[in-house]
């Protein structure tokens, strides 16, 4: 189980319906497919997203860091060294999302190495979840639309709408819309990326007070330390800390300030490994977690969900795992699919997924 190569490929697939947001927008998703070589000649492999307005990672620095400076690095390793090989990346700052797709790649190797599913692997309390879908910025009839035609659909009912918008008001409109056109058994969330400051966030979560949000995340930056922590002692909803809570640092530092009261676990940015630490850190803290999402594809969708569903507090509430249906296409041989609000987690070994060599030479850009 020694690894032998690593490679980084980069495709793009386009979006049919774009996703826009406070800090950004999506059209075409411009991800960096991973691959782990072992001396068996088993390959792993995950998917990186990249998110430059997030976390200044484009897909032509994933491809360079994973090549150039990770891929020597662990060459040699064995798959179980998973302790050694973050140290090595942990000597470079920042690149998460590189650094997650090599973890999850080695775990998927792993999985296929012992003929068992990664889900089992990292917990196996069980083989499913509910699905939350993000919703861009839009007015409240196409934003209502959008949610009414996946709920007929997919059976969604756990909606996270984009917020951040000034005024304020456009937002608070579509999640009005949203709650009343819905009714109560729907389940909604707000996340700002960053779009707010801390007043307009108070104020917002005011005058959506009657809405029966279930959380609030990054309203506001977290680097408006003292107005973001007024915030959050005001809000009566756990507050969820997402772009500001990469590691499991990061979380302790946000929570014990007061500048969030739940988080985020994204294995897109922390990978397996990451998200384990994070998921512990938040059980002892006793703290919500939401598996979030990080516009991912099917590849990084089935990530979520086989650790998602893997642990009891990360299967308790919905995850973000449908932001795959805006996408025109993909790459595996079997698609995912949303079913009943459901996407269950695949039984083979490693993910249980294999990549379409034909869809891969389609969209793969170094060719
Ligand atoms: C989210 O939850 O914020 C938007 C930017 C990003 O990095 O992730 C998405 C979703
Ligand atoms: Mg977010």
């Amino acid at each position: 189980m020694r690894i032998v190569a690593v490679d980084a490929i980069p495709f793009a697939i386009p979006f049919v319906k774009p996703l826009l947001f406070a800090s950004g927008e999506v059209r075409v998703a411009e991800h960096v497919l991973v691959r782990v070589h072992t001396d068996n000649g088993v390959v792993g492999i995950a998917e990186a997203p990249a998110r430059p307005f997030t976390y200044g990672e484009t897909q032509a620095s994933i491809v360079a860091i994973v090549r150039d400076v990770f891929a020597p690095l662990i060459i040699g390793l064995t798959l179980l060294e998973r302790e050694v090989v973050k140290a090595r990346l942990d000597r470079t700052v920042g690149n998460p999302a590189a650094k997650a797709a090599v973890d999850m790649a080695m775990w998927d190797a792993t999985g296929r190495e012992l003929g068992t599913p990664v889900t089992d692997l990292l917990g196996g309390y069980t083989d499913r979840m509910r699905v939350s879908h993000m919703l861009g910025f839009d007015d409240p009839a196409a934003t209502l639309a959008e949610a009414q035609a996946l709920h007929a659909s997919h059976g969604i009912t756990t909606f996270k709408v984009k917020v951040g918008r000034t005024p304020i008001e456009l937002d608070v409109a579509v999640v009005r819309s949203l709650r009343e056109s819905l009714g109560d058994d729907v389940e909604l969330y707000v996340d700002g990326n960053r779009g707010w400051t801390a007043t307009d966030s108070a104020r917002a979560m005011r005058q959506m007070r009657e809405l029966d949000l279930l959380f609030a995340e990054e309203l506001c930056p977290a680097d408006d330390v003292m107005g973001r922590r007024w915030l959050v002692e005001r809000c009566d909803v756990p507050f969820i800390a997402d772009e500001s809570a990469v590691t499991a640092a990061d979380v302790t530092r946000e929570v014990l300030a007061g500048a969030a009261t739940a988080v985020s676990i994204k294995t897109a940015r922390a990978g397996f490994t990451g998200s384990a630490r994070i998921l512990h850190l938040a059980e002892g803290l006793g703290i919500e977690v939401v598996m979030g999402n990080q516009i991912d594809g099917q590849i990084g969708s089935i990530c979520t969900a086989s650790f998602g569903a893997a642990h009891r507090l990360t299967s308790r509430r919905a995850g973000e795992l449908s932001a795959f249906l805006d996408m025109s296409d993909d790459l595996l041989t079997e698609p995912l699919e949303i079913r009943d609000g459901e996407l269950v987690v695949r039984h083979g070994a490693g993910l249980g997924i294999d990549i379409d060599p034909d869809k891969l030479q389609r969209y793969r850009q170094d060719t």
